[in-house]
């Protein structure tokens, strides 16, 4: 807990002569707490069941010098909040972070180094669809499967969609991007409204590719419903046949645990996109560059 108005506005010289008289020991004003002081030992967190946070605390097992820390987990947009908050007054913080999002936009951040790889390298984001979702739609599935697109096609929707709905964000991609949409359904047997459950995660990546993949199975006659859930709750309704199919899990890492949980009863049709990055993040104006330089709890 820091000194607050008094101790800062008084010398030195007044500051030691007001603590000698109230027996404190003198403190020489350049004795700047650490960053684990500053920061209570707590790292700035998301959602509890998205895979960044089961693999900060991976992070915190797997540091020594984070033995002591922990991971405080809210929402996104709490999180946000608080970085919003520190970086307006230049203060000290750690958020669980990834690309692509916005927050690298707007703010000026950069990923600690991750020298035990707990993070991992840059991932997958794969598609996946319950188990008999082939045989049943064959048509639907060959589209899935055909779907794949770059980090700045997801990044381009992101980024419109600050200032429009995803739909109408990702109805303008799809027209700027109609060669590589008609090569997802190309010969592909058009379907009579049969009914799709989409499942995907309420982050801003997973809304943009929801509403690409939706407006494509729609434009081909599907009836497709999309629900944004955890994806602790994600692997489980494929596994248990409740989802069809999904373009959001990133893997090997961030949702790795939910897949070795799961991974027997579902269908992984591999990577749709690659690129996306996950990390410990702080503003640049912090003079730490890795996990390793967060200190421990004297
Ligand atoms: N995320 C964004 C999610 C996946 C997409 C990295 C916050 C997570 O599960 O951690």
């Amino acid at each position: 807990m820091k000194m607050k108005t008094p101790i800062k506005l008084l010398s030195l010289a007044s500051a030691s002569l007001l603590l000698a008289a109230c027996g404190g020991e003198e403190t020489s004003d350049n004795e700047e707490a650490s960053i684990g002081e500053q920061l209570d030992y707590t790292i700035t967190g998301i959602e509890p069941g998205a895979g960044i946070t089961a693999t900060t605390e991976r992070a915190l097992e797997e540091y020594d010098n984070l033995d002591g820390w922990e991971l405080e987990t809210s929402s996104t947009a709490g999180m946000m909040g608080q970085l919003d908050s520190a970086y307006g007054n230049e203060e000290p913080i750690v958020i669980t972070g990834w690309t692509p999002h916005y927050k690298f936009e707007q703010y000026d951040l950069k990923f600690l180094e991750d020298p035990e790889g707990t993070f991992g390298e840059p991932e997958f984001v794969h598609t996946m669809a319950r188990m008999g979702f082939e045989e049943d739609m064959p048509n639907a599935y060959a589209i899935m499967e055909n779907f794949s697109w770059e980090v700045d096609d997801m990044q381009s929707i992101m980024l419109a969609a600050q200032d429009m709905e995803f739909d109408e964000a990702a109805a303008n991609w799809i027209e700027e991007n109609q060669e590589t949409v008609d090569s997802w359904t190309e010969g592909i047997e058009e379907a009579n409204g049969e009914s799709i459950e989409l499942g995907s995660f309420p982050w801003d990546s997973e809304r943009a590719s929801s509403a690409v993949i939706t407006q494509v199975l729609e434009d081909h006659g599907f009836d497709v419903t999309v629900n944004n859930v955890d994806p602790s709750i994600l692997f489980q309704a494929l596994a248990q046949g409740e989802v069809d199919v999904t373009v959001a899990p990133w893997l090997p890492t961030t949702q790795g645990a939910y897949l070795e949980e799961y991974g027997d009863e579902i269908v992984d049709m591999g990577p749709n996109m690659e690129g996306t990055v996950i990390g410990l993040v702080v503003p640049e104006y912090m003079e730490i560059d890795s996990i390793e330089d967060l200190n421990a709890p004297e």
